[in-house]
């Protein structure tokens, strides 16, 4: 009787073949006598045939006794978990978190009581907006939440890489969201925020303008996870021993510096690999280049805050670097990839409500209504109140409670006694000393739904952050908003945004206003408190003037031909990899192309799988005759126009002329052109890349 073949079969192990051993614990272990151990049901029982149902002969109808098959179709059935409501896309990396200095001063949080302390650590990045499946590039705020397993339980920093939020009130969350998810009605657009819901919401509530400038800037579109900021956001307390509290903001400060990409590059890249964060970050921590953050933190009492222009309690707005310094105190590595997606980063449930003894709220309306909606929430995406016996959840402090049973209990207490107080001496009792107390601020006033006088200017941290930019960087806002409100359909909501924009500065108005073919400026929209001029601006809020000093953990994309030259290909890429750098070898073919000298120069990507977007810098080591062929495919010319269109270094061989030159690339443009003949010129090829653009041509392309 035929039978569809399977992998083992002929030599596959039977169970009588089986040897058992007993290990440590008394149970019993099968190990096969073969290659591999033998496949069983999830109950423990090996499977004979794992290709085939049981039927009444090879035609026949199937058997509804066939547990192996109900077995393994049941639990597929049920793979999926609810994906989270926000934040659905993520991706997440173990690593630990290292005390620089006692903070005891401050907290008596333990994790910050002795330098050197290393401390386990579980880091989700994430995009908010879109589905668990969309790409990696949406133009949106990224999730950065830190999971610190400390010898006192777990302290969660659910932060993101902007340090503000758009709404300062918990209430307004799910409009706020389900504005700029995808359209009821239609189910579109995913991962965008270019629709009219999200702008309709966002121009009837001024108090998200301060976000609207972080998400129009380059922060809302990082090259790497490596390569940006976390914030708490929050103002949070840190109590110390004596029980007196100070205020505090979290900062991650990313030691490879900042970097973003440009949206018409974002464009692209979502095209040639949605996958382009989550494998970036797997590559780098695969490859032993481990990134690291500091942590820094803000710290202030009473007295700062009653003195500052603001108020610390409104999420939407900062304390300026320049006006409270972050002091370093940690810092953050991941170096070691999750084993399973799923049962880490998927089932990981963050809390804002997660924090030591030694760390506390403060009354931040948004935080406040956090703390609730995260417990919640897991609940939801991981149906059981025992999400936290799940191993990537549960702590690695010793801990012990008295709680019991519920879905898929992992640990029930032990003994009879699950209760307390109780007569028999056993079992866990609270500790008022080592335990979580909360700082006794004295609170007093009448229950009312309001917003505090304090939180009503909406526009003068939204200039204070647009005039910290660089010209590059305004103009990017200029395009983002421009091509945002460009994909709004109902031209009142556009005028509406205009008329915030001029509240915020006049020129980016007028400059959208224009570009959207406006007509007539509105009038600005009418703000509760004037918006401020007199802010200094803050350098600390521009990604350009905090890169790198160093090209490290970047990539540079080599397109090369038959007959390139492999001494020279060879000399590159020991300098690029001297300065921490990667390259990665583009061909006509991925089987890669016979250099000049007869050796072979492997491809890491065939032309059409590699274009430049994928690479902060390019070369071109080409012969002129493999150039020429080049010249014929769009792949190849694309590669050369986008890397120049996007402001990227590129060096070249003589032989590549002619393919610049049918990319409509003029080789003497500008100092980001840099010939390559002579090995002498890759040091300064390399200097350039540390800058990572060369802005000073965009005008000249205009994107
Ligand atoms: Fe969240 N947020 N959020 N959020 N948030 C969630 O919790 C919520 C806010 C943030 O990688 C949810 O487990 C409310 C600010 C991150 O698993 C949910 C409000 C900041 C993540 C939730 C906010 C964040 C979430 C959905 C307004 C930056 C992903 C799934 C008061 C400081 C964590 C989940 C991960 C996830 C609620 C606002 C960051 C529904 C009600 C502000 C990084 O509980």
């Amino acid at each position: 009787m035929a039978r569809t073949p399977s992998r083992s079969q002929g030599n596959r192990a039977t169970i009588h073949d089986q040897k058992l051993e007993r290990g440590k614990g008394g149970e019993l272990h099968q190990i096969a006598e073969g290659d591999s151990p033998v496949l069983t049901t999830a109950q423990g029982g090996p499977v004979s045939d794992d290709q085939n149902t049981l039927k009444i002969g090879p035609r026949g109808p199937a058997l509804i006794e066939d547990f192996p098959f109900r077995e393994k179709i049941f639990h597929f059935d049920h793979e999926r978990i609810p994906e989270r409501v926000v934040h659905a896309r993520g991706y997440g990396a173990h690593g630990y978190f290292e005390t620089y200095e006692s903070l005891a001063k401050y907290t008596r949080a333990d994790i910050f009581q002795r330098a050197g302390e290393k401390t386990p650590a579980f880091v989700r990045f994430s995009t908010v907006a879109g589905s668990k499946g969309s790409f990696d590039l949406a133009r949106d705020v990224r999730g950065f939440a830190v999971k610190l397993y400390t010898r006192e339980g777990n302290w969660d920093i659910v932060g993101n890489n902007i340090p503000v939020f758009f709404i300062q009130d918990a209430i307004r969350f799910p409009d706020l969201v389900h504005a700029v998810k995808e359209e009821p009605d239609r189910a579109f657009p995913q991962a965008q925020s270019a629709h009219d819901n999200f702008w309709d919401f966002i121009s009837l509530t001024p108090e998200s303008m301060h976000m609207i400038m972080w998400i129009m800037s380059d922060r809302a579109i990082p090259r790497s996870f490596r390569f940006m900021e976390g914030f708490g956001v929050h103002t949070f307390r840190f109590v110390n021993a004596k029980d007196e509290s100070t205020f505090v903001k979290f900062h991650w400060k990313p030691k490879s510096g900042l970097q973003s990409v440009v949206w018409n590059e974002a464009v692209k890249i979502n095209g040639a690999d949605p996958d382009f964060h989550r494998r970036d970050l797997w590559q780098a921590i695969q490859s032993g280049d481990f990134p690291e953050w500091e942590l820094r933190v803000q710290l202030f009492d009473q007295d700062f805050a009653d003195s500052f222009d603001f108020d610390v309690l409104d999420a939407t707005k900062i304390i300026p670097e320049e006006i409270l310094e972050p002091i370093p105190v940690g810092r953050l590595v991941l170096d070691r990839m999750p084993d399973n997606f799923f049962a880490e980063t998927e089932q990981v449930a963050f809390m804002t409500q997660n924090v030591p003894p030694g760390v506390d709220f403060s009354n931040d309306p948004l935080l406040q209504g956090r703390n609730f909606s995260y417990l919640d929430t897991q609940l939801k995406r991981l149906g059981s109140p025992n999400f936290t016996h799940i191993p990537i959840n549960a702590p690695k402090c010793p801990f012990q409670n008295f709680q019991q049973d519920g879905h898929m209990a992992m640990r029930n207490p032990v003994g009879r006694v699950n209760y307390e107080p109780n007569s028999f001496g056993e079992g866990p009792r609270e500790s008022p000393k080592r335990g979580f107390r909360s700082f006794a601020e004295a609170e007093e006033g009448q229950k009312v739904r309001l917003r505090a006088e304090s939180f009503a200017d909406h526009y003068s941290q939204a200039r204070l952050f647009f005039n910290s930019q660089t010209p590059p960087e305004q103009r990017h806002i200029a395009m983002a908003l421009t091509f945002e409100l460009s994909k709004v359909e109902t031209p009142v909501i556009r005028e509406r945004m205009v008329s915030h924009l001029l509240n915020i500065d006049e020129g980016l108005a007028e400059t959208v206003a224009e570009k959207l073919g406006l007509g007539e400026l509105p009038e600005p929209a009418d703000a509760a408190v004037a918006p401020r001029d007199d802010l200094e601006p803050s350098p600390a809020l521009s990604i350009i003037e905090n890169g790198p000093d160093r090209f490290a953990g970047r990539k540079v994309g080599v397109l090369v031909s038959p007959g390139a030259d492999a001494a020279l290909l060879k000399k590159l890429q020991t300098a690029i990899e001297k300065e921490g750098a990667v390259m990665e070898v583009v061909a006509p073919k991925v089987g890669g192309v016979e250099a000049a000298d007869g050796s072979w120069i492997e491809g890491r990507h065939m032309i059409d799988g590699g274009p430049s977007v994928l690479f902060d810098a390019v070369a071109l080591v080409l012969s002129e005759e493999g150039a020429e062929r080049l010249t014929g495919e769009a792949a190849a010319r694309d590669f050369v126009a986008d890397a120049f269109a996007h402001c990227k270094f590129i060096a070249f061989t003589s032989g590549a002329l002619p393919l610049l030159q049918k990319a409509g690339v003029d080789p003497e443009a500008d100092e980001g052109l840099i010939a390559l003949d002579d090995p002498r010129t890759i040091p300064g090829f390399i200097e350039s890349c540390r800058k990572l653009r060369l802005w000073s041509r965009e005008m000249a392309v205009k994107l």
